[in-house]
């Protein structure tokens, strides 16, 4: 296979050196550090960005604030306007932005591409969002009085993405956000800086075009270790969407609260299959494959438990057992490759480390990943992945371990089935394979699954935009992209208007003076 990410970066605008602060079309040079990024399929550099200082970040916070006053004042329609048309420059440069994805984060071209086409997506979603942005008309309980609710733009929205999706999960917020009429600061993962400044220079072409004030939409690449503290403190920010883990999500959530602002929260998940005696067991082998060792297991979404009716157990480990043995690992460009590298060394530390500690609980090793070597590995980052038997209540088992590491877990009655998946701390993504409506109506109703995404016969990751996207307990409650996850990048206002010539009061209170 042959690649020219050299021509990518060309096409995108991107250097060898790069400023990471844009606050639309005019990018300023940062006062902090350099930081250079690697690809993790074959350790080349890529390139560098200069990163933002906290004195930076609040000159780009001042810009915000300014262009909000513009903003909020144009119709939301003809802000969809510009989001329809950031739509159809990023569909110019999916191929190349979806290379670049693919080089600097590690995710294989199918999924690169396909993290492009869900911007896309989620612009066209945006669009016609911008002419619905309804709130209710209810009947006043006095007479000649009207009364409605009404959605005004927040003001700042400060996007935190984090590196398992470069570009999609800004997307998500950006857009919905640009219609609702608020403004954007991006701090991107220091992993994958380039894919942020990549996305900049392409909407910048839309925005210079359509004289988008600068200051609308914003990126400020940093170290959030630096000045995390004061980007989730900061009173001009309003609303806080944060995707990481739960342990940066849970001070985040402290910051924010206490100032009692807005925060969206997308933290770890610990997402499980169940499969029952009635799964149709090629199609729950083809989503437990992909939801396991897709990206590397490095989705929110993917699966790391599967929960097998003891009847299919030993047959479902060994179909699976002989297609974890023929998967192709690889160079994350490569067509061939299914399993591209874990993001980098430290993620490569951490899967070892999780395969020690659930051996030493007792957990009987299945297939045992181990760090690849030789030809084509030389960047150290590629893994074999793992299944491992294991009880539930393992401590290791309870957390989200982000590498592709897969506990299978025996039951007996669905009841039981049931109570494992939901017994952690997380609740993201879930699913079923059974064809029995019992079953999976069960799975579905209050008694079942917790998570804020359940789904019956299709595996936990790979979610559309068009739901609305997030989940419960430690997961952090927030919900982003499609249904009316709108509501939450937006301020309600209930509104009471007389048009009658007295002044009635509500609750039948009389107060005459
Ligand atoms: C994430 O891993 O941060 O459902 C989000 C999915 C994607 C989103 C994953 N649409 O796998």
């Amino acid at each position: 296979f042959q690649f020219d990410i050299n021509a990518d970066l060309q096409k995108l605008g991107v250097e060898q050196e790069n400023y990471g602060i844009c606050t639309g079309t005019k990018w300023k040079k940062p006062t902090g550090n350099f930081v250079e990024s690697f690809s993790p399929s074959d350790g080349k550099l890529i390139g560098g960005v200069f990163q933002a200082s906290p004195a930076d970040f609040h000159e780009v916070i001042q810009t915000a604030k300014t262009a909000f006053e513009t903003w909020r004042m144009i119709p939301a329609p003809k802000r969809g306007e510009i989001v329809r048309k950031i739509g159809l420059e990023l569909r110019k440069y999916k191929k190349p932005l979806g290379r670049l994805v693919s080089y600097e984060m590690g995710k294989i071209l199918q999924e690169g591409l396909g993290e492009v086409q869900e911007m896309i997506d989620i612009c066209d979603f945006a669009v016609g969002q911008s002419r619905q942005l309804y709130g209710f008309t209810m009947h006043s309980e006095r007479e000649k009085h009207r009364m409605y609710d009404q959605y005004h733009p927040l003001g700042i929205v400060g996007v935190v993405s984090a590196f398992n999706f470069p570009v999609a999960v800004w997307a998500w917020n950006a857009m919905i956000a640009l219609v609702c009429g608020d403004v954007v600061v991006w701090k991107p993962s220091s992993k994958v800086d380039l894919c942020a400044v990549a996305v900049h220079k392409i909407i910048a072409n839309v925005l210079k075009e359509n004289n988008v004030p600068e200051g609308v939409v914003n990126l400020v690449a940093a170290d959030s270790n630096q000045f995390g503290d004061e980007f989730f403190s900061n009173r001009n920010i309003p609303l806080i969407s944060f995707t990481g883990s739960t342990k940066v999500g849970k001070k985040i959530g402290r910051l924010v609260g206490e100032r009692l602002g807005k925060a969206i929260l997308e933290l770890g998940g610990n997402n499980a299959i169940i499969i029952t005696k009635n799964a149709n067991p090629e199609m729950a082998l083809r989503a437990v494959v992909f939801g396991a060792v897709g990206t590397c297991g490095q989705r929110c979404t993917s699966t790391r438990r599967i929960i097998v009716h003891q009847s299919i157990f030993e047959t479902f480990k060994e179909k699976l057992v002989a297609v974890y043995k023929q998967l192709a690992i690889g160079h994350a460009l490569d067509p061939q490759t299914l399993v591209g590298p874990l993001v980098d060394k430290k993620a490569v530390q951490n899967y070892l480390n999780a395969i020690q500690r659930v051996e030493e609980a007792g957990g009987k090793m299945i297939l045992k990943g181990e760090v690849l070597t030789g030809d084509g590995f030389e960047s150290g980052c590629f893994v074999r992945p793992s299944i491992v038997e294991v009880e539930n209540h393992f401590s290791i088992v309870q957390e989200e371990t982000f590498a592709p590491l897969l506990y299978m877990i025996k039951y007996t009655e669905l009841d039981e089935a049931i109570r494992l998946h939901n017994a952690v701390p997380q609740g993201l993504s879930s699913a079923m394979f059974s064809t029995n409506l019992m079953e999976t109506e069960k799975f579905l109703s209050h008694e079942g699954s917790d998570c804020g995404i359940a789904n019956v016969n299709i595996g936990t990751s790979g979610a559309e935009i068009g739901g609305a996207f997030g989940g419960e307990k430690e997961t952090g409650g927030g919900r982003e992209s499609g249904s009316d996850a709108w509501k939450s990048y937006m301020r309600r206002q209930t509104n009471t208007i007389n048009f009658s010539t007295n002044l009635p009061l509500a609750q039948g209170i009389k107060f005459e003076v």
